[in-house]
């Protein structure tokens, strides 16, 4: 038996009145879903029944196993919490690249290839001026590469293949600030994405940002399945991939996991987001639900005569990344999208929980 979840991320959002209105109304909403997403009318809302294919390609979206909720609840969300940047002058990264079967949504198994196991890789933090010292380790099945969109260097050199079995290490100074995309750029490279090779790097500039209370880094990304991954792990599958017909969404590589798993804040709080989009191809219309953005830094161009004020969404391209900060004083639950809502219905979701609302988790 399985559970079909789809509009999952429309009830996260809620909130949004247009966004119950455009839910289909002759879907049936599973019990799961309904008290795994807090402070929704679900009345509307709800889930089609089975698969859907278009041009001759079967979708699986929201099609997840049973007791969604606990699956959702016991699933240890990525950790989106910036790390700190290494002391000195040089930030090491080794990765171990590994061929893993990991979970992209409750009960659904994914055969990924995963920068130190899992999808995003890990986030690297560096401050502009550092030496990133990257070693990649190939213990999968094929060749790979890494490629960081924070260097200035030639690609036939660092982001060189590396043979199963083997390391390379290559080196790049961080002189541009931002926050940025790496992922694996062995051919083809939308297979090596679209399996999971990706992960942001951000770039602290010099003088550093203003101080804020959070700071966290969403990476974007789209999942394309050859199965529902429920009875057995799925893998790409590259028509879907190709004509860009994800089966899942994420932030961090889990759909709609800050759902579950909240982000945190408290009252009065600036909360500065590092957006990257992964793709492998579509773009992320980041928009934080209730507020507005106080400062963003489009693209990562971390420039002050740059920063936009006062902006309700921004595109992030696949590819690229950019900086948000919201200061929010009222405590509740702001969910945070892709407005483009295909993507939240397919997961690009997740909850900043400001202070402590009361009655708005329902399990
Ligand atoms: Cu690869």
């Amino acid at each position: 038996m399985k559970t079909v979840m789809l509009g999952l991320g429309v009830l996260a959002a809620g909130v949004l009145v247009l966004a119950a209105a455009l839910v289909a109304s002759n879907r049936a909403l599973d019990d799961d879903v309904a008290s795994a997403t807090p402070a929704m009318d679900h009345s509307t809302m709800s889930a089609a029944a089975g698969t859907s294919s278009k041009g001759g390609l079967q979708s699986f979206a929201g099609i997840t196993a049973d007791h969604a909720t606990e699956l959702a609840k016991a699933h240890e969300p990525f950790p989106a919490t910036l790390p700190p940047v290494p002391a000195g002058d040089v930030v090491k990264v080794h990765m171990v690249l590994k061929d893993v079967t990991i979970e992209i949504a409750p009960g659904v198994q994914y055969q990924a290839w995963g920068f130190e196991g899992g999808a995003p890789g890990p986030v690297v933090h560096a401050r502009q001026g550092q030496t990133v010292e990257m070693t990649l380790t190939n213990g999968g099945a094929i060749p790979h590469s890494i490629d960081f969109h924070a260097a200035r260097i030639a690609p036939n050199e660092a982001f060189v293949d590396v043979m199963p079995g083997k390391s390379f290490t290559f080196r790049f100074k961080a002189d541009d600030p931002g926050v940025f995309m790496y992922h694996c750029g062995t051919k083809p490279v939308l297979a090596h994405i679209a399996n999971g090779m990706y992960g942001a790097i951000v770039v602290d500039p010099v003088p550093a940002l203003p101080k804020v209370e959070r700071e966290y880094v969403l990476v974007a990304g789209e999942w394309y399945l050859s199965n529902d991954g429920v009875a057995q792990p799925a893998q790409l599958d590259m028509n879907k991939a190709r004509a860009m017909m994800p089966d899942w969404t994420a932030f961090n590589g889990y759909a709609a996991q800050y759902v579950a798993h909240p982000l945190t804040a408290n009252p009065g709080d600036t909360v500065r987001f590092y957006v990257v989009d992964a793709g492998p191809s579509l773009t992320t219309a980041f928009h934080v639900v209730g507020t507005i953005f106080d400062t963003v830094y489009p693209n990562g161009d971390m420039s002050p005569e740059h920063v936009m004020n006062g902006v309700q969404t921004v595109d992030v391209p696949a590819g690229g990344g950019a900086v948000f900060e919201v200061k929010i004083d009222e405590p509740g639950l702001y969910p945070f999208v892709s407005h483009a809502f295909a993507h939240v219905d397919l997961g690009q979701v997740g909850l900043l929980k400001v202070g402590s609302p009361k009655g708005t988790m329902s399990h």
